[in-house]
């Protein structure tokens, strides 16, 4: 017990968010400014890539020379304990992601069977190094030493996601290029880029330019929380094509596969203004300029409308290799449906009805969710939607991300689906950061028990309530910034940390590893500073 307790408060000083899986501290240090790095000549090249740009940059901070080279004696060394510098090497029975650490007087060693194992592992060692390391500058009067230690570690969870939603309001590439960056450095890997909704349709499509000449760009937006208001300020921007890509390249190198979201058939009034045609009444449609869910959606009674989701789609498979598209799925309004004798028409032919408590326009909207999820499967991609596609049916292989709660996911992973849970009681960082609503930046928060202050995104069990045998279809947990609310840079930045570190810690750590008391003296202290060098903008810890 004794020695447990030690144990633990030992691994709190070395201050590392995540909590890695086991860290046992040692005496001594290991002087790495000036060190040799080298690693097994088997390495993959963007690992070699990756230790040597981490070589670069440590001297160039530590203003020492920080030499980098693949030894093929390197397994022989170790094998006869001959080790010197920094030491990468291969250990095929690891997970992906998993790493070891060992840091002693003479040598580091790390262990990885991957490249994510490796970037882990050096986001560990950056963690154990001095915040100058974060930074831009030379910094050669710190200490650039790391502290002796043994670490084991792997992710919980294989799915770490966060999403960004750049419709509501649009985010540079220069902005996301810094999200990634502080989603590399707290081990998240997934990007879920929301970039088309009612408010704007944020990505070049060729085959139908209109898409960002007209649905990129809205006549004003909503004033606070009036519904019904607009600045009259004309508001828009969209991703080009090599944008996108440069993005998705940026993302790669820090490990982060990003998933794209064409949200349909709802959530889709931008696209109508740009396309008419494609709507149930044929319009005319207007980028929409308040927040809230329109009943204004694609109409599945024409053939045009699967034409044109298969030419975008083309697109987005050409533009994102990741092997998960979603494709929305959320709040889509019957209305239109109802009255529209194209989608009549459709239902009947198909042989639609209502039966067990499920609508026959909501059986068309299966039908939607089945043909597109076919259509990627045929170019090898698999879908992920919001949990309204478990009403009704869903055909096998789709996966589920919960946000109405964990019930969705429950429900889906009970039934053989994959989830990913992002419950908007825990995970919604648009709501506010404490109870104290007048006290923060205005948001969709108007009762306080819907504040999610970090202590409660914190508290989140993924695995809560949910059948020993369902358990393994939680691929993982995301978080999700919406931005109805949030115009700028700064303000993002706010609403995501520190509650992003929290988050990490729900994604990465198993339950016996997380503290609240330990994470938040973390956050308070050591993560602080790493924030502060790297000019992040972020609530400070209650
Ligand atoms: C619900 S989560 C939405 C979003 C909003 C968000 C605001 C989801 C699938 N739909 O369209 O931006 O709430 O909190």
């Amino acid at each position: 017990m004794r020695h447990l307790l030690f144990m633990a408060v030992l691994s709190a000083l070395l201050g590392i968010v995540p909590q890695p899986e086991k860290v046992e501290e040692m005496k001594g240090n290991f002087r790495i400014a000036g060190a040799t790095f080298n690693c097994e000549m088997s390495l993959d090249r963007e690992s070699q890539n990756l230790i040597s740009e981490f070589a670069d940059r440590l001297a160039m901070i530590s203003d020492r020379t920080v030499s980098f080279a693949p030894s093929p004696t390197l397994r022989s060394n170790a094998a006869s304990g001959l080790l010197k510098g920094v030491c990468f090497l291969l250990d095929k029975d690891k997970i992906s992601g998993e790493y070891s650490l060992e840091v002693t007087p003479k040598y580091v060693l790390v262990f990885a069977s991957d490249f994510y194992g490796f970037t882990y592992a050096l986001q560990t060692i950056r963690q154990l190094l001095p915040p100058a390391i974060y930074g831009t500058s030379p910094a050669p009067g710190e200490k650039w030493v790391l502290p002796c230690c043994k670490i084991t570690d792997k992710p919980r969870f294989a799915y770490r996601g966060l999403l960004l939603d750049c419709s509501r309001h649009f985010f540079k590439v220069e902005e996301i290029y810094r999200i990634l960056e502080i989603m590399n450095v707290y081990k998240l890997n997934r990007f879920h880029w929301h970039l088309s909704d009612d408010q704007g349709w944020r990505i070049e499509i060729k085959k139908y330019p209109m898409l960002t000449v007209a649905g990129a760009y809205r006549s004003g937006t909503q004033i606070g929380r009036e519904r019904g208001s607009s600045d009259g300020i004309g508001y828009g921007g969209f991703y080009t094509r090599e944008e996108i890509r440069s993005v998705v390249a940026y993302a790669r190198k820090l490990g982060i596969t990003i998933i794209p979201e064409i949200d349909l058939p709802g959530h889709m009034q931008a696209a109508l203004a740009a396309y008419p045609e494609l709507g149930c009444s044929g319009g005319p449609y207007r980028v929409r300029t308040g927040w809230g869910v329109s009943d204004q959606v694609l109409c599945p009674g024409k053939e045009e409308t699967f034409a044109f989701i298969e030419g975008v789609m083309d697109e987005i498979c050409d533009l994102f290799p990741s092997e998960y598209i979603h494709i929305g799925g959320d709040e889509c309004p019957k209305t239109e449906w109802e009255k529209c004798p194209d989608c009549q028409a459709r239902i009947a032919a198909l042989g639609l009805t209502s039966h067990n408590g499920v609508s026959k326009e909501q059986r068309l909207q299966n039908y939607v969710t089945e043909r597109v999820q076919k259509y990627l499967a045929s170019k090898g991609r698999r879908i992920i939607g919001w949990d309204e596609i478990l009403e009704g049916e869903l055909a096998e292989g789709a996966t589920v991300m919960s946000w109405r709660g964990t019930a969705g996911g429950i429900k889906a992973a009970a039934a053989g689906f994959d989830v990913i849970m992002s419950p908007n009681i825990y995970c919604y960082f648009d709501h506010s950061q404490s109870t104290e609503l007048s006290k923060e930046p205005l948001g969709p928060t108007q009762n306080p028990k819907r504040a999610i202050p970090l202590e409660k995104i914190y508290s989140f069990e993924p695995l809560l309530n949910m059948e020993a045998g369902a358990t393994s279809h939680v691929l993982g947990v995301q978080a999700n910034l919406w931005t109805e609310y949030i115009a700028e840079p700064s303000h993002l930045e706010y609403m995501l940390l520190p509650r992003l570190l929290a988050l990490s810690e729900v994604q990465w750590c198993n339950k016996e590893v997380r503290d609240y008391d330990r994470f938040r003296a973390e956050v308070a202290g050591h993560q602080s500073a790493i924030l502060n060098i790297m000019g992040y903008t972020f609530r400070p810890v209650d």
